[in-house]
């Protein structure tokens, strides 16, 4: 979404996790989606393999709507937010989603466990329009795809749920253009001189 906001021109590989091109493991070894690479017009070459970081370049590009904020303190709060989304809550939400591969506890405990971020979450929602303020900042767009992910694996439960102020906001970015756009489904790349542009 970051991508597509800041309006650079960019060609989309498809990949297939279980069939990793070669090319790709070439750029980026450690294999993890997704990549960015850039390519500047004297072919030097500059690989992002982060979420975070591509999000942030992309934002340093182009931010039309300041999602990123030139206050520091207000980069910080995103940052720690997205942080704890990505490691705490993202834990909780893989072992809720493939609660079978995770015996040692049940479904609903991995749940409530992932529940202390929702919580926290409709607590400030409760207070402004989006996470970090009225105004909408990459905070909003770097979680809502985890917490969309959370409310898929029970979606009664999380309707039926206490978070009023989280299903609300999750259902207005799920209908938002900039998420449709971006889902878009894309046929794997195969390995020939083949360019698909991004969105
Ligand atoms: N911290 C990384 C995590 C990336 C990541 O783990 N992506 C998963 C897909 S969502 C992946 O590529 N897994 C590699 C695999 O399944 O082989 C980021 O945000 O870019």
């Amino acid at each position: 979404m970051a991508l597509a906001y800041s309006k650079q021109p960019l060609e989309i590989r498809e990949i297939t996790l279980k069939k990793k091109p070669s090319s790709m493991l070439h750029y980026s070894p450690k294999g993890t989606v997704p990549i960015l690479i850039l390519m500047s017009s004297n072919r030097d070459v500059r690989v992002i393999d982060e979420s975070l970081d591509i999000m942030l370049w992309a934002l340093e590009q182009n931010d039309p709507d300041g999602w990123w904020p030139e206050n520091l303190t207000q980069q910080d709060e995103i940052k720690q937010l997205i942080k704890f989304c990505d490691n705490t809550f993202k834990t909780h939400l893989d072992r809720y989603k493939y609660a079978d591969r995770y015996p040692e506890q049940s479904a609903a405990h991995y749940r409530q466990m992932g529940e202390e971020f929702l919580s926290r979450l409709d607590q400030r929602l409760s207070k402004t329009t989006y996470l970090c303020s009225h105004h909408l900042s990459l905070a909003d767009m770097a979680i809502f795809p985890f917490i969309r992910q959370f409310a898929h694996v029970d979606k009664t439960w999380f309707e039926k749920s206490a978070y009023k102020y989280l299903q609300a906001w999750l259902d207005q970015h799920l209908k938002s253009e900039i998420f449709i756009a971006v889902m878009k489904k894309y046929a794997p790349w195969q390995d020939v001189d083949q360019t698909i542009l991004f969105p």
